[in-house]
């Protein structure tokens, strides 16, 4: 890969892992806290350092190390980028930086002790917003280089379809571009004047639909870059090929088409929000379960050709076959399966009835740790394994391969703990986002200290896991021995003609956008009309 492309990219890595070790950090305090056998010293916050550590890991970690793969992707398989293309990027990654520091310094000055959803009424200093509004102003300037990388490649190649792990970039930028429109609308329109004085009320409904309706896309712009790790580089890693290029394709486009409409999910028991409209949502849900369905469909057939073709028989012998010492497949195969219970989880979550049973428990901390915390970020250690050394030319050595594999146990065993006893806990009934409590010593209270203290062990394996990650990163960076690292990027495995209405992006923005008006608009509309006297946080009408 281009020397000066691999720059950019690594320098968005590197704020990404320093998030981890501090966001980390944070966790092990906070399920320290949450067993009730330790207190914070020095008058820090419990919820101080809850903030910080969703921030850290949820956002920061999250977007920095996603927009670094997604540039080297399309550096990779579209070209080395333009002088401009580059600079922009650059601006790009200064801006959120920028953004980040400031966020932090109110956070650490416990002027934003607001929690990664800072759902109003809770307010932060304004200085926390404006940080953040960074953050994404800067995230959308790499977007504006990605789309404009793309364009270009398009232009010299008019009757091609992209290159796939390319256009995966792009739909994964384009899904953040179209949902990070509500975050901050609500923090420029309504969080900013709000925390300055310039009103002195802020409409808590409309801010809460607006930052879900960003809240939910984000969670698959989570997931999509390590979708395109499982379709377009495993297969490549364990020798195989990729099932279909255009299912690949087409499971994209219908995350961007569905991720978006299926915030009111996360407000189902939510006042002010006709039943009609959440029932819709709840469909919506369904259909954006599909592609993760047809996810699930493509790996088993490429990790099952695979192994036919290497001579395995039987139903599950390709299992056999499988490359189990190469910590780049390793790492990314128990994030896959992981996913299977996380997604159950979530089926759950978007389940109206049961939803009524888990919501706002420590059952969806569990649900996230399984999807965000260990198939996600397993998969981006997987991709670090090769990344990092490809962009710094080194060679990952067979000690740190093996210390690689141990890491991905310690991380499994670790979230294996903490993850399965935050869901016994909420269906207990014990709440998410709170410190230490026996309520007054009753008996359901009393019911979920074992596993608060099971979740302790987990956090403490996990916060292991966390060192040895962080030593295998500063080994890739800086230490392993001078070489030439692959960037594996499969092929498909029969000549396939890709259709190039994939690449018709004014038809599926065309739909998002109409999916979106029609899941929103009557309510919003509802919102706005029912809302309490003088609270029309906007104050622009
Ligand atoms: Fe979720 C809450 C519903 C996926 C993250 N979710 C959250 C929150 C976060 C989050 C952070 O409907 C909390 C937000 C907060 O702070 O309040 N979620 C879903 C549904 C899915 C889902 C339906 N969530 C994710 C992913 C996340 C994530 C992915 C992060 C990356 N979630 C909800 C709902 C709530 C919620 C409600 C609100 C709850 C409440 O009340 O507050 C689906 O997309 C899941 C589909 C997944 C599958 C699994 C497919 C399996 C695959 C693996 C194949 C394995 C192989 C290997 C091939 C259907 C692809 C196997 C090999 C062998 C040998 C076995």
């Amino acid at each position: 890969m281009n020397k000066r492309d691999a720059k950019l990219a690594i320098a968005h890595i590197h704020v990404a892992y320093i998030a981890l070790l501090l966001g980390g950090l944070c966790g092990l305090l906070q399920v320290l806290v949450r067993s009730g056998k330790f207190t914070l010293p020095a008058g820090i916050g419990y919820y101080q350092v809850l903030t910080t550590h969703g921030i850290l890991l949820g956002l920061v970690l999250t977007t920095f190390f996603i927009i670094g793969f997604l540039f080297s992707s399309l550096s990779k398989t579209a070209g080395p980028l333009n002088n401009r293309v580059r600079t922009t990027g650059w601006i790009g990654f200064w801006v959120m930086t920028t953004g980040t520091v400031i966020t932090a310094v109110f956070i650490l000055l416990n002027k934003a002790t607001v929690l990664y959803t800072f759902y109003a009424p809770l307010m932060a200093h304004p200085g926390f917003y404006i940080g953040l509004a960074l953050v994404v102003v800067g995230s959308w300037t790499s977007g504006f280089a990605m789309f404009a990388h793309y364009g270009s490649w398009k232009k010299k190649h008019p009757k091609q379809a992209g290159p796939l792990l390319s256009f995966m970039s792009v739909i994964t930028m384009m899904l953040w571009l179209v949902a990070t429109l509500g975050v901050a609308a609500t923090v420029l329109i309504q969080y900013i004047p709000w925390s300055l004085g310039l009103v002195d009320k802020i409409d808590v409904l409309i801010s809460r639909t607006l930052f879900w309706y960003f809240g939910h896309p984000l969670v698959y712009f989570w997931l999509l870059p390590a979708y395109m790790a499982w379709y377009v580089i495993i297969p490549k890693v364990i020798g195989g090929k990729i099932f279909s290029d255009s299912l690949a394709r087409l499971s994209f486009i219908l995350f961007l088409l569905f991720s978006m409409p299926v915030g009111f999910h996360h407000q189902l028991t939510e006042p002010g929000i006709d039943p009609a409209w959440k029932y819709l949502q709840v469909i919506l849900t369904f259909m954006v379960v599909i592609p993760s369905l047809m996810t699930a469909f493509s790996l088993f057939a490429s990790f099952e050709q695979y192994g036919r073709s290497k001579g395995a028989t039987g139903t599950f012998g390709w299992i056999k076959k499988l490359p189990w010492h190469d910590a780049r497949f390793f790492a990314p195969f128990v994030g896959m399966v992981m996913f299977i219970p996380a997604g159950a989880g979530g089926i759950v979550n978007a389940s109206h009835q049961l939803n009524q049973v888990v919501h706002n428990t420590v059952w969806v901390t569990g649900h996230f740790h399984l999807t965000l915390a260990t198939s996600v970020i397993l998969t981006f250690f997987g991709i670090s394994y090769w990344l990092i050394p490809h962009l710094t030319g080194r060679i990952m050595t067979k000690e740190t391969n093996k210390l690689a594999l141990i890491q991905t146990w310690v991380w499994a065993i670790g979230m294996f703990f903490m993850s399965t006893s935050m869901h016994f806990a909420g269906l207990l009934g014990a709440p998410r986002r709170s410190s230490f409590s026996t309520y007054g010593n009753a008996p359901q209270a009393l019911e979920w200290i074992p596993y608060q203290i099971a979740q302790a062990v987990g956090g403490a394996i996990l916060f292991v896991g966390i060192v040895i990650a962080m030593i295998i990163y500063i080994d890739l960076v800086f230490l392993a021995p001078k070489g030439e690292t692959e960037f594996p990027v499969g092929e498909t495995a029969k000549c396939e003609h890709t259709p190039l209405i994939f690449d018709n992006w004014k038809l599926w923005l065309g739909i998002t956008a109409m999916l979106i008006l029609f899941a929103y608009t009557i309510p919003f509309m509802d919102m706005i009309e029912n809302a309490p006297p003088g609270s029309k946080g906007f104050k622009l009408w």
